[in-house]
């Protein structure tokens, strides 16, 4: 199908993504360095419009789909067109360019401790009441609950999050020794692992076509940290998740953008390379067959990708995000601040704020987020706000989820973060009871999540967490867990049935 193109959509010049539909094509036939596709229409077609190179997206076996580039005078609109009209193409589609969505503050030296980071700065994992940042009011426990959360899970240390953003500083003292390695890819100029991709011993950066995906522009090394910064270590923050691999995917470039081509390329890696969740702080307006097709891709492969809403304060939907609601493994993800309402705005501009409508599933804290930064590997200055920010909060809560019960699927791990999201929080007439667009399902919480797979696992070992309260009111069972509790001892309660 050919997709009308708008003046507001943006895609780079000279390149073009299609699909060669199953039937048609024949890994025998095929040759990227020669530019050879094996279908003689295609090829025909490619030399009529002066080809420049031809890039597999993800395992060409696979997916069938393809990066073409052409010299830079080509007018992609109508070499679109007649792509689309080939009978070998499933799809022809321009490659998009989206942005991640989180921008940085002025690095702070001087406003908060250089030490003791959890307490002072990590105001969503934690929230004492005592943040403080221009624009933002803080309110005790607008939170995840994190630190109760600990004590349910710390993550598996087998489990792999791929990150698709703009790189990490691999080398960062707070994150280095949870980067993902491939042992079976040695550094030796061979592509050990014949995926295509010479020595991706550590990931993969598409945006320069290397195995270094180390970030510059910072973007991606606060969205990592959030999920890994190496927790109890005396330095820095403390990662949602404390042992899982981190997989660093380069997709953004320096200036914030990145191509659907390169995004799809890194959702089909993360699958290939065993990644169980993605977290994606990247959004486009462009729909996308290219985007689609990864995430169904990954549905197929139990793997779950959390997506950002973006931070524009309307209810213009933006992608992969808003495939949430054509795909369950899908989770779209908005902000709030440390005062449990919507983010409106995010520090770094009055008419900003996360965006919303009726794909959003739920939200998490996301301004004024401090974390890992790129200046040193010893950078803990800086703070980013966005929907950016929240996304990797909810990947990170996820991975515990699954760590907890890796039979889960997204879907499920999805619904359960939705159940036991903590709702009417915000401004009461954007966040009515139950799922409203602003807030989805609400604001997740850390804790309540992992204790609801506790019970649904019949794991009792952390029983004592939770208190039954008698009698039964109506019907319902009410558990007061030990976050209710703070400050009050724990005794031992009798575990009622429902009655
Ligand atoms: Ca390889
Ligand atoms: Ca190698
Ligand atoms: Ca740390
Ligand atoms: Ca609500």
């Amino acid at each position: 199908m050919l997709l009308s193109l708008s003046h507001a959509q943006e895609f780079e010049k000279n390149q073009l993504v299609i699909k060669i539909k199953k039937g048609f094509f024949s890994k025998q036939k095929f040759d990227a360095a020669k530019n050879i596709t094996g279908i003689q229409s295609l090829d025909q077609l490619n030399q009529n419009n002066v080809i420049r190179k031809m890039v597999p997206i993800g395992r060409i076996e696979d997916t069938t789909s393809l990066l073409l580039e052409f010299n830079s005078d080509t007018d992609v609109v109508s070499v679109l067109k007649i792509y689309a009209e080939n009978p070998a193409i499933d799809f022809a589609e321009p490659n998009y360019i989206a942005h991640g969505a989180g921008v940085k503050g002025a690095d702070t030296f001087s406003t908060f401790p250089n030490d003791s980071y959890f307490l002072s700065r990590q105001w969503g994992l934690y929230n004492n009441g005592t943040f403080s940042a221009s624009g933002m009011t803080t309110a005790t426990d607008a939170d995840v609950d994190m630190e109760l959360a600990w004590d349910v899970e710390t993550g598996n240390p087998n489990m792999i999050i791929a990150v698709s953003d703009s790189g990490l500083n691999m080398s960062h003292e707070d994150i280095a020794a949870r980067v993902w390695t491939k042992p079976v890819e040695i550094i030796d100029g061979i592509d050990n692992d014949g995926n295509g991709l010479i020595d991706d011993y550590r990931g993969w950066d598409w945006v320069s076509n290397d195995n270094n995906p180390t970030d510059d522009h910072g973007h991606g090394t606060n969205c990592s940290g959030i999920i890994g910064s190496i927790a109890n270590n005396g330095k820095g923050y403390a990662g949602v998740n404390w042992n899982s691999k981190i997989m660093p995917l380069k997709v953004l470039n320096s200036s914030n953008s990145a191509t659907y081509a390169a995004m799809a390329n890194s959702l089909y890696y993360a699958v290939d390379n065993g990644a169980k969740v993605v977290s994606m702080s990247i959004g486009g307006s462009s729909t996308s067959s290219l985007i689609a097709n990864a995430i169904s891709y990954m549905k197929t492969n139990n793997v779950l990708l959390v997506a950002c809403m973006m931070n524009n304060n309307n209810e213009v939907a933006n992608y992969p995000a808003a495939y949430s609601t054509a795909y369950d493994n899908v989770i779209a993800v908005g902000s709030t601040d440390a005062n449990d309402k919507r983010t409106q705005p995010f520090f770094w501009s009055s008419t900003s704020g996360s965006s919303y409508g009726n794909h959003i599933n739920v939200v998490a804290p996301g301004n004024y987020i401090y974390g890992l930064g790129i200046d040193s590997n010893t950078s803990y200055n800086s703070y980013w706000g966005g929907t950016s920010q929240a996304t990797p909060l909810v990947a990170g809560v996820a991975s515990l989820i699954l760590s907890k019960k890796p039979t889960l699927t997204p879907a499920q791990v999805r619904n359960i973060l939705q159940l036991t999201a903590e709702d009417m929080k915000g401004v009461p007439a954007e966040d009515t009871a139950g799922f409203d667009k602003y807030h989805g399902w609400g604001r997740i919480n850390a804790y309540a999540a992992l204790n609801s797979v506790v019970l649904n696992t019949s794991d009792i070992e952390k029983e004592d967490q939770l208190r039954i309260i008698n009698p039964v009111v109506n019907g319902y069972l009410e558990i007061i867990n030990r976050k209710k509790l703070k400050g009050v001892p724990i005794s031992p309660y009798p575990v009622l049935k429902a009655g």
